[in-house]
């Protein structure tokens, strides 16, 4: 049986694209969030050689600081014919600046370079990990597959959002509103982006009436 969220839970997140995102997520369940930025939190240091490690050490470092609960998300986008890069590394890809114009030019030239024949195939992925003082834990994943396209098209959302094209649609994540990108059918059926579907699975285990 998996941990029920209660009462006042930390958002462990430093990014404010992923704060908008997992604050709408939460909101149905009226679950009062604060985020770790609001609270002055440091943030710790990425370590993992997982996705799924390095969203429990930012959920245990949070619940441990500020004495609550805390979710973290762990997440990127993994390029098929670049081994998986840019992956755990891709919000580093991005350099100290967060420049994603860069980061998004850098996966376009290691494509060319490696001659790889397009489709060019990515997935994005999202580790999620609630985190409890008592040291409880609860995992969850989720994923979503696509192809990258070159230049990046749209301004909505954030990170690698204007280059990745899911499978069967027509707009990239850029170019949808977050509401298209990240929404919970309410008749159950599958949400579209990583993070969504993730979460899905979290709010069946731990939010769920
Ligand atoms: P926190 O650790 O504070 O949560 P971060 O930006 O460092 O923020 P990550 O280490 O998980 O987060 O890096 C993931 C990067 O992958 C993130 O910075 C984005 O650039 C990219 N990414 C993840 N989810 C994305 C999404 O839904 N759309 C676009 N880019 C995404």
């Amino acid at each position: 049986m998996a941990r029920r969220i209660e009462g006042r839970l930390v958002i462990a997140t430093h990014n404010a694209g992923k704060l908008w995102e997992m604050r709408e997520l939460l909101a149905p369940y009226g679950v009062d969030a604060v985020s770790a930025g609001e609270l002055g939190l440091p943030e710790p240091e990425e370590t993992g050689t997982t996705f799924a490690a390095n969203a429990l050490i930012k959920a245990q470092a949070a619940a441990r600081a500020a004495n609550l609960p805390a979710f973290a998300d762990d997440s990127g986008l993994c390029v098929a014919a670049l081994g998986g890069a840019p992956g755990i590394y891709s919000a580093r890809w991005a350099g100290e600046q967060r420049d994603f114009a860069a980061a998004m030019a850098r996966i376009e030239r290691e494509l060319q370079a490696a001659g790889a024949r397009q489709p060019w195939r990515a997935y994005f992925i999202s580790a999620l990990a609630v985190a409890w003082p008592d040291g409880h834990t609860e995992e969850f994943e989720g994923r979503v597959d696509g192809d990258l396209v070159f230049p990046p098209r749209g301004a909505k959302g954030f990170g690698y959002d204007p280059i990745f094209l899911p499978d069967g649609l027509a707009k990239t994540f850029g170019e949808m509103m977050s509401v298209e990108k990240h929404a919970i059918p309410a008749d159950g059926s599958r949400a579209l982006s990583h993070r969504a579907r993730a979460f899905q699975a979290l709010a069946r285990a731990c939010l769920a009436p």
